[in-house]
């Protein structure tokens, strides 16, 4: 109730929240599963880099003012034949974009392009009388302002997790409707990301849009999962939206391993269950069973394929269903290099996960922000192992409470997207945060955050390092502390140390008795450029540093798993060699046209070594 006020009193105010999906329901669990109408496909746009669709010639915020109106997101046409009005925009003769799909990659005036784009799609929708509605968005990069028929619906910021509205009063009784996105990428210091990344800032609307339909009360959420180090017991519980969501019976039908259950909601619509699973065939990257599971409460059933397992560390080993584990990974970012741009379809998903499963691998580290769902799901069904991760990347502005709160949402609403998802066994709260008191205490608390959320996972970041001039590498980042991995980056042979055979002068201290699972280790390899191990850019190069990197890891005792740096090359900015990158960064193993490199051999020889001897 308390949230229903403060939801009400934000709206009013036309204030938002750093994501406006916690302003109204909590997020859709499944939300595909109720799809009705897809709204993917084509989209007018107009680019908008003055906010001209957004403020008067005052820069007043016209969704501020008293009519609301005056923005394009009115998608206003002449109303008479004369076409006497002055409208200075036409969404219908604007060109169209590809959605789900970067702008940046579409049009060659976007290619570097941060600021506004609209976005318009019309679609036909007769709203059934005793159904909901809610208008989904897989991700928006990265501030958005979306409304419907005129009407604004919200504003979300964060460019990586789903946002939901619930539009069933606002569609129209006659089904023409119209959307309309204000889509904002510039990059703000307290921001999360922040200014300073090394990845591109694809712009748009980069995942999947549809209208989910739902009886008037119906089921939102739920979670299925082993008891945390337990795999006798099921646990989870099953969350009702709409007025009649208390008192209600629920069935939880998992037919394949003989378990049904009926639950009783309580006054909020939540029942919680623990209940025996003797009989589950438990989920592993060997074996990715997965189970039909179902929760009906008679007006609907909603369905998932969920895998169990436990995850636990002991010392330095890594459990997984009790069994030491390696965790033989690759480091992914979810980009198509052959566009190049943002994964837009189920198979430019499945295309990165069949070359990891190609390298060897039984693990992946979904680098540095929230992944699509579906990658999570594809995990489940392939067999791999993930570290999913939000973008508190480099410098943070650690102080500023608006962007720590904004981190904790995007870390819950990862956690909500990816909680049913056995292949997930870390979640981890940032990447090489520069040392420093708030940043401890920003970081610790998301730790926490991540544990109240979901105590059953592993939690990690990419720790700082330090070197001393005796060629040691310190691993002693305080943040270590609070964390179930030691996880860090290592750049000896690339960034520092010199060349590929000066590697094996380092030695490692490590603070911690933990296991250490090496989040990143690489260097650039222009593929088809050839020379010596010494010789910069060169296959030959980045090979060498991959023997001679697997050979110095090998010796620090508790190393239990590794995601080198990193599957493809990708687009960077940053990364400005006119010859040898030319926009890209060509730390891949495989090259923007799909080559592999000879490194990725290297790599592929220890993974079967490693799969050999744990498997
Ligand atoms: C890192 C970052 C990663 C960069 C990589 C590099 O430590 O975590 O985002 O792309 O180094 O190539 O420098």
């Amino acid at each position: 109730m308390k949230m229903l006020l403060l939801a009400l009193v934000l709206s009013v105010a036309g204030i938002c929240t750093g994501s406006s999906a916690h302003a109204q329901t909590s997020l859709i669990q499944n939300a595909p599963g109720h799809r009705v109408l897809s709204l993917n496909g084509s989209w007018n746009y107009i680019i908008d880099p003055y906010e001209n669709g957004f403020y008067d010639y005052r820069r007043e915020a016209f969704d501020k003012s008293a009519s609301g109106k005056g923005g394009y997101y009115d998608n206003q046409k002449p109303s008479n034949a004369q076409e006497t009005e002055l409208i200075e925009y036409d969404f219908d003769h604007s060109p169209a974009l590809q959605i789900p799909g970067d702008w940046n990659s579409q049009d060659p005036k976007l290619l570097y392009y941060e600021g506004t784009v609209w976005f318009k799609k019309s679609f036909t929708l007769v709203p059934k009388a005793g159904k909901r509605y809610f208008l989904y968005f897989g991700a928006i990069n990265y501030e958005s302002h979306i409304y419907l028929n005129g009407k604004k619906l919200g504003m979300h910021k964060g460019g990586f997790t789903p946002i939901q509205y619930d539009i069933t009063s606002q569609l129209s009784a006659t089904g023409d409707n119209f959307v309309v996105v204000k889509a904002d990428n510039t990059r703000h210091a307290e921001e999360v990301p922040t200014i300073n990344t090394d990845w591109w800032n694809y712009g748009g609307i980069t995942r999947d849009v549809f209208v989910a339909e739902t009886p008037e009360t119906f089921i939102v959420d739920f979670k299925v999962q082993l008891a945390k180090n337990d795999p006798t017991k099921l646990m989870g519980y099953v969350q009702l939206d709409g007025a009649g969501k208390a008192s209600q019976t629920v069935t939880l039908n998992i037919a394949e391993a003989g378990i049904k259950q009926t639950l009783k909601t309580d006054a909020d619509g939540h029942a919680a269950f623990s209940l025996p699973a003797k009989k589950l065939k438990l989920w592993s990257p060997l074996s990715p069973k997965l189970y039909a599971v179902s929760f009906s409460n008679g007006t609907e059933t909603v369905q998932d394929r969920i895998g169990f397992r436990t995850i636990q560390t002991q010392g330095q080993d890594i459990l997984l269903n009790g069994k030491s584990i390696f965790m033989r990974g690759i480091s992914i970012h979810d980009e198509n290099p052959l566009i190049p741009g943002r994964a837009r379809s189920e198979g430019d998903l499945r295309m990165l996960l069949t070359w990891a499963k190609e390298l060897g691998c039984n693990y992946v580290r979904l680098a540095h922000y929230p992944h699509n769902e579906t990658m999570l799901k594809l995990a489940d069904e392939m067999g791999l192992l993930v570290w999913a991760e939000v973008p508190v990347y480099w410098t943070i502005a650690w102080q500023n409470p608006a962007t720590y709160q904004n981190a904790e949402i995007q870390l819950s609403d990862l956690i909500s997207m990816g909680k049913n998802r056995a292949s997930v066994v870390v979640w981890s709260v940032g990447n090489e945060t520069p040392l420093s008191d708030p940043r401890l205490k920003f970081m610790t608390s998301l730790v926490k955050k991540a544990r109240a959320l979901d105590d059953t996972r592993l939690i990690a970041a990419a720790l700082e390092l330090h070197r001393t001039p005796d060629f040691v590498i310190h691993v002693d980042d305080q943040l270590g502390e609070f964390l179930d991995l030691t996880s860090f980056n290592e750049y000896v042979g690339w960034y520092w140390g010199g060349s590929p055979s000066e590697i094996s002068k380092y030695k490692f201290d490590i603070k911690y008795n933990k296991p250490v699972v090496i989040s990143e280790f690489g260097g650039d390899a222009l593929a088809g450029y050839h020379g010596t191990a010494e010789t910069r850019w060169s296959e030959e190069y980045q090979e060498s540093l991959y023997v001679n990197q697997i050979k110095l890891l090998s010796t620090i005792q508790g190393l239990r798993g590794m995601t080198p740096w990193i599957l493809a090359d990708f687009r960077a900015t940053r990364r400005q060699h006119p010859v040898y990158q030319n926009g890209f960064n060509r730390k891949g193993l495989i090259s923007s046209t799909g080559v592999k490199k000879k490194a990725f051999y290297v790599l592929q020889e220890y993974y079967r070594q490693q799969a050999a001897k744990y498997d």
